[in-house]
């Protein structure tokens, strides 16, 4: 086999090994209102605007990624957040953010 073949099969299987490992996650950028922040569960409760591409307006609890990021919010917080979602749905705040100035973001 000549180096080229091998170059070009080298290429193909890391595309492929990328393009697999992009479809496992997904994420997500959406923005709520914290409502609860629930330590022993790692969880915030959050009244999120539409997250597009996943689900409309709710309240709901979210899993964070570090226990550390609740205590980076507090209770009435307009936050700006990224979700991520693995093979089996499960969605993880992975980052966070407090908009300053809090605008309304539930769809009324
Ligand atoms: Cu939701």
């Amino acid at each position: 086999m000549t180096t080229a073949k091998k170059f070009i099969i080298l290429i193909s299987m890391m595309f492929i090994m990328f393009s697999s490992f992009t479809a496992m996650a997904k994420e997500y950028t959406a923005k709520g209102t914290v409502n609860e922040i629930k330590s022993e569960s790692k969880k915030l409760t959050i009244s999120h605007g539409p997250v597009k591409g996943l689900m409309g307006a709710m309240k709901m609890d979210f899993k964070v990624a570090y226990p550390e990021m609740l205590s980076d919010v507090n209770i009435g917080n307009t936050i700006k957040f990224t979700l991520d979602e693995d093979k089996k749905g499960n969605l993880t705040i992975t980052d966070l953010e407090i908009i300053e100035n809090s605008e309304k973001v539930m769809a009324e």
